[in-house]
């Protein structure tokens, strides 16, 4: 299971993402901003509801603890949404405290369109259906909304150490 759709092919011009909190704050970053901001590199598992596993895989985004700063929030919930319409829901502190980055780079190289590039959210220790590709924003909500995979039967939460693949896992 890998992507729903056709890959949608995002021009940096045009790419922005945006933080919207449940009382409608919106935050917006283009490209050249998302990238002026403090870039961390990181190494990381994947895990794939299908099974696989990829194992130290090397990416470099801006933590979402950094595009949350600042941010008045008492949400618990998130959702991201993608270009194309793909979204994925998950509790807000599971992107919070170094776990979750707006990856642009891929082993040293632009995230190439069929990654998810320019820009995908990167959830590691969710099953990779969290990571949602071709990012473009986050919502906080105050209660919890299911995402594409979510709403046909896949694991709200998603955790591959408890291999919580489908409802009920
Ligand atoms: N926008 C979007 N993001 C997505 C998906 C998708 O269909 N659309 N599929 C997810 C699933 S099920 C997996 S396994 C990974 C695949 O990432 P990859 O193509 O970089 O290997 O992307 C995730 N993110
Ligand atoms: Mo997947």
């Amino acid at each position: 299971m890998l992507s729903a759709g056709p890959t949608p092919q995002i021009s940096t011009e045009v790419w922005n993402f945006s933080v919207t909190t449940e009382t409608g704050e919106v935050r917006r970053w283009n490209w050249a901003e998302l990238n002026a901001l403090s870039v961390e590199r990181t190494t990381v598992d994947l895990h794939c509801v299908t099974k696989w596993s990829k194992l130290a895989t090397t990416w470099e985004g801006v933590s979402l603890d950094t595009l949350l700063d600042g941010v008045e929030t008492s949400a618990e919930y998130a959702v991201a949404s993608s270009y194309g319409g793909y979204t994925t829901n998950l509790p807000l502190e599971d992107l919070l405290d170094g776990k979750a980055w707006i990856a642009v780079r891929y082993d040293g190289e632009p995230l190439t369109p069929e990654h998810g590039g320019p820009a995908r959210l990167l959830v590691p220790h969710l099953y990779l259906w969290k990571s949602a590709k071709w990012v473009r924003g986050i919502r906080l909500l105050n209660d919890d909304e299911p995402g594409f995979w979510e709403s046909v039967g896949y694991h709200n939460y998603g955790d591959p150490w408890r291999e919580q693949r489908y409802w009920g896992d």
